[in-house]
């Protein structure tokens, strides 16, 4: 008989594995699955409720107009993490700043880093989205955190993962020994254990990428696609594209099936702290690897809290494929902040 488990039985049962844990860990990843079930259910109806689909009349950070799902996402991870009394400090994509813990009594020793609702621009179309997750622990002195102890490198992550609000919503997290899958039962409320220690393949026949900015590429991501495309030597098919646009979407897809994501340098968008790094982690524990063509991006420094580096992601033999193609003079380093 195959073995039934939540979500939080898991987490407890990896907690146990850490001798020195205290139980926080495990109670804040508890919160987050309520984070985002509010949010899944609210993703589900979102052609129903017309306060829920369009955009809303901010620009964020990154210059990009903030959709009303995105909004509500980050209001609600700020409203149920804030009151975990888990984190001392948390960092979003859609933030300029971190965001401090305004109740002391609220207050933990981890800092988490978030992309609330990654693949905005798919909202109204109905293409699947995320969330992802990043936790570090704090190292800052005194009760409150702060940059500090969100500018910390993807090595020292002790959690990360994601959510995935497709055909079904799934968590997917690590705390460093391996990576469980989990499948929202809409029946149940709860997360159920369906995908056990994920091995991603060594080597995929799919490759992702946003063939429109060829023209921006750096010169080895342009010698990398051509070869998947033609082979050359013929003992490999083409490799087949798969682009969702929606960075989860396109990850978990390849996770699984496995297969590459890039988006490369010398114009990277995607941000180290909220999707790069807590992404590396989950594929590092999968067996797969994550470069930024010149570093794994799991040791990437970060300058600051919305850095941006390019992300070549995914089986372990298509990411050292890419490696090969990286041209030592030419080869794209981590972009400044921006
Ligand atoms: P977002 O976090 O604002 O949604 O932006 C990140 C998204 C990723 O999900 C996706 O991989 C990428 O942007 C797609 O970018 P592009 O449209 O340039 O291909
Ligand atoms: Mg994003």
């Amino acid at each position: 008989m195959s073995t039934f488990k939540t979500v939080q039985q898991h987490i407890l049962e990896q907690e146990r594995l850490h001798p020195e844990a205290t139980g926080e860990l495990t109670s804040l990843l508890g919160s987050l699955t309520v984070a985002a079930k509010i949010i899944a259910r609210d993703v589900r109806r979102a052609g129903l409720t017309t306060n829920v689909l369009g955009q809303t009349q901010t620009v964020n950070v990154h210059g990009e107009t903030v959709m009303k799902l995105d909004q509500f996402a980050e209001d609600t991870i700020q409203r149920v993490m804030g009151s975990s009394g888990m984190l001392a400090v948390m960092a979003s994509e859609e933030s300029q700043d971190v965001i401090s813990i305004s109740d002391e009594r609220a207050r933990g020793n981890y800092a988490m880093m978030y992309d609330p609702l990654d693949g905005s621009s798919n909202i109204d179309v109905n293409v699947s989205i995320g969330t992802i997750f990043s936790i570090h622990r704090k190292v800052t002195a005194g009760d409150d955190g702060g940059e500090a102890d969100c500018l910390q490198p993807g090595r020292r992550q002790v959690a990360a993962g994601y959510f995935i609000y497709g055909s079904s919503t799934m968590m997917v997290y690590t705390t460093g020994r391996g990576v469980s899958g989990f499948t929202l039962d809409p029946g149940l409320g709860e997360f159920i254990l369906s995908h056990d220690s994920i091995r991603t393949p060594d080597r995929g026949r799919i490759y992702s990428i946003n063939e429109g900015n060829r023209n921006q590429w750096d010169e080895a991501t342009v010698t990398y696609i051509d070869r998947l495309k033609s082979p050359g030597d013929g003992t490999r098919e083409p490799y087949s594209l798969r682009y969702i646009g929606s960075l989860v979407a396109d990850f978990h897809r390849n996770l699984l099936k496995g297969g590459i994501f890039l988006y490369p340098g010398p114009k990277p968008k995607l941000r180290l702290l909220y999707e790069a790094a807590p992404l590396a982690m989950v594929a590092e524990q999968a067996g797969g690897a994550a470069t930024t063509g010149t570093t794994p991006v799991m040791d990437v420094e970060p300058a600051s809290l919305h850095m941006r580096v390019p992300l070549i992601i995914g089986s372990r033999g298509d990411v050292d494929d890419y490696l090969e193609c990286v041209d030592g003079d030419r080869r794209p380093g981590p972009d400044s902040a921006s």
